[in-house]
């Protein structure tokens, strides 16, 4: 097995539902995954797919009015346009109703059916099962699934049923199974889900039916046609039949046999990835997985998602409202890979506004519009100091901290990585202030500052093209990487393609425009006049957000002008004892000696802001009309740090 021929899989999903973002989260996530692993120099195959057997699409099909091919053709082509909208570049897309599947799956029960297990006995053999059914649900029901006797869903009491089946026979292949989970042959992460399937194992599994004889719309069994595949049985082959089960071994091999075989899930079909198909894998002499890793499973306000309930998120309509790369990078950071989570779609834009639009994209646009004022191209950097040397080290430090969650399967620390890089390059920034150097003619600091600062923004870019795929390019171009260069790559290859002295720099819109909390795009990073990339503090806040809105007394005790902006103060406040820094747009109407001692009103809870380098923490109260402008002042008896309201 080659570790660095990775193939990673997704369930494949039955379309009698439409795409939500639990299915996305999985197909996004392998996304990551594959085009990471490719990053890093590795070979990677990505498979995704639909499940379009059983009684439940064959019911969905009906309802429909439309015959069930017809019914899977319009649903699994809903998947394909929803992967396509959130840019995943699956290498393969398979359907349960492709032919090669068919003849995949015919093959692997003939095998199946002739081979014996350790004990001497058939693999599969004839049996009746015998159990409740539900004619309305047309499927067995088991005795917990029942609510006061009846099925929850026709509220009729089931009927018995005998049918005869053909079964595997799973008890010869559990205890195997379970010592491949514990030994790590097949490693099953996170560790909870390991325990889980051992207890499983350890609680003794009965042999399961692998076909059904009620279910008309499927494959049928190569050796009895009167039955049909049970659903689950066939839909897990298609992890074989893709890469070539049935007449294309060479291919088969190469990803199956020799490749590192990674399946990602969430835990509602765990029991089926981790006993069932590696038991149908051994009976039928061929390799088990790999790995499996399961990923969290997701409410939605506290709620399952379900079609009942309406309450599912479609992710493209995310895709509409934060753009691709942005929808991506909200789905993945929501919660640590394989752990349950609760999703708040109206946290959404505050994320993405946090590290998309101030952290990563007004970074971007603050050292790129620099540079392209003083030239527009990638300065020639000067001797290195410790804190360029610093931060160029972060860049290599995140590089390696990339790969590393790559191995671990920990998305989050994928994206960490590069994010952290991206905060670091902001205090540098800010710490290194290069306006302050232009003014004071240090030329060489400032060519220095700018290029190490655009050298970190292209690794963290690099880094973040898994989940950012548009924007990372975007990004890339604007602070001047070549464009033969653009493919990242990770690693030693890193520091061998740095930024090129004399490259054009340039950015045109923000690469992520701020949004208010509905997700409409605000003008409030298209920069001032002075164009230095920066935001106004003004218009932020929504009329219905007033209620949360903390206005309080505040002292100006300092007050001076910010070099280069014309319209900008830099002020120091005191609300009550406290100190803080604060930017406003009002140099154009008051003197900055003029404002010490005078008693303003400021918005105490705005989040903080980073104007010209310079820290703001809360936002000045102002009366406006026209060109005229006068501050909100409460000059007199009340002191500052007492409520406003
Ligand atoms: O089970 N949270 O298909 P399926 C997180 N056809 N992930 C979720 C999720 C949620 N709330 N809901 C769905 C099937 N998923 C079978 C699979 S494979 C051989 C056959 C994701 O459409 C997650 O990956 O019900 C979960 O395992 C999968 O969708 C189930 O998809």
């Amino acid at each position: 097995m080659s570790s660095n021929r990775l193939f990673i899989t997704t369930p494949i999903y039955y379309v009698n539902d439409k795409p939500h973002i639990g299915h996305a989260y999985t197909t996004i996530a392998g996304d990551v995954i594959a085009r990471a692993h490719r990053m890093f120099g590795g070979e990677a195959y990505y498979l995704t797919g639909t499940d379009e057997h059983g009684s439940k699409v064959a019911e969905s099909a009906a309802a429909a009015g439309v015959a069930p091919q017809a019914f899977c053709d319009v649903q699994s082509a809903l998947f394909r346009a929803a992967w396509d909208q959130l840019l995943i570049k699956y290498d393969d897309f398979i359907r349960t109703t492709d032919d090669r599947h068919k003849r995949g799956v015919v093959r692997f029960l003939q095998r199946l059916h002739a081979a014996k297990s350790p004990d001497g006995h058939p693999v599969i053999y004839p049996g009746t099962y015998s159990g409740l059914y539900c004619v309305g649900c047309e499927k067995f029901i088991t005795e917990k699934e029942l609510v006061n006797g009846k099925c929850p869903h026709h509220l009729k009491e089931p009927v018995k049923v005998t049918e005869k089946n053909y079964f595997f026979r799973l008890r010869s292949y559990s205890a195997r199974v379970g010592a491949l989970i514990e030994q790590g042959t097949i490693l099953v992460n996170p560790p909870e889900r390991k325990a889980e399937v051992l207890g499983l194992i350890k609680h003794g599994l009965d042999d399961f039916s692998l076909s059904r004889e009620k279910v008309k719309w499927g494959i049928p069994l190569p050796f009895d046609s009167s039955q049909n595949t049970y659903v689950w049985v066939e839909a897990l082959q298609n992890y074989i039949t893709a890469p070539g089960y049935a007449d294309d071994r060479e291919r088969f091999d190469h990803w199956w046999t020799h490749g590192h075989v990674l399946h990602l899930m969430a835990k509602d079909i765990l029991k089926f990835h981790a006993v069932f198909w590696p038991a149908m894998l051994l009976a039928a002499g061929e390799k088990t997985p790999h790995e499996l890793f399961v990923h969290g499973f997701f409410t939605v306000n506290g709620e399952k998602m379900s079609k009942s309930l309406g309450n599912a998120i479609d992710p493209t309509a995310m895709v509409v409202t934060y753009g691709a790369d942005a929808a991506r990078y909200l789905l993945l950071v929501q919660f640590p890979f394989g752990v349950d989570g609760d999703i708040q779609a109206e946290r959404f834009p505050e994320r993405y506004n946090a590290d998309l639009a101030n952290d990563l994209g007004n970074l971007t646009s603050r050292v790129v519009k620099f540079c392209e004022r003083i030239g527009g191209t990638v300065p020639e950097p000067g001797k290195l100091e410790a804190v360029d040397r610093a931060l160029l080290v972060a860049g290599k430090k995140a590089v390696d901290g990339m790969r590393e969650a790559l191995e671990q399967r920990n998305l989050l620390a994928m994206i960490g990585a590069p994010m952290g890089l991206v905060r670091e390059a902001n205090r540098y920034f800010d710490a290194s202030a290069p306006w302050q150097l232009q003014k004071e003619g240090k030329e060489e600091r400032l060519r220095t500052t700018l290029y190490v600062s655009l050298e970190a923004i292209r690794v963290a870019a690099a880094l973040l093209s898994p989940v950012l795929p548009t924007k990372s390019l975007d990004i890339r171009r604007a602070v001047g990487v070549a464009a033969d260069r653009l493919e990242p790559t990770g690693g030693e290859l890193e520091h061998l393609r740095a930024l090129q002295p004399g490259a054009p720099v340039g950015i045109g819109d923000p690469v992520f425009p701020r949004i208010d909390k509905k997700g409409k795009a605000v003008d409030i990073q298209s920069p001032p006049s002075d164009a230095d990339g920066q935001t106004e503090t003004e218009g932020l806040i929504d009329i219905d957000d007033f209620g949360k809105v903390q206005l309080v007394v505040a002292e100006v005790i300092e007050a001076e002008r910010v070099e280069g902006a014309d319209r900008l103060l830099r002020l120091k406040v005191k609300v009550g004892s406290e100190e803080r820094p604060l930017v406003a747009g009002i140099a154009e109407h008051y003197e900055p000696e003029a404002l010490i001692g005078r008693r303003v009103i400021i918005v105490k809870n705005l989040k903080p802001a980073t104007i010209r380098g310079v820290e703001s923490r809360g936002m000045l109260l102002a009366a406006k009309k026209g060109k005229k402008l006068t501050l909100v002042t409460t000059d007199g008896e009340i002191p500052s740090g007492a409520s406003v309201g």
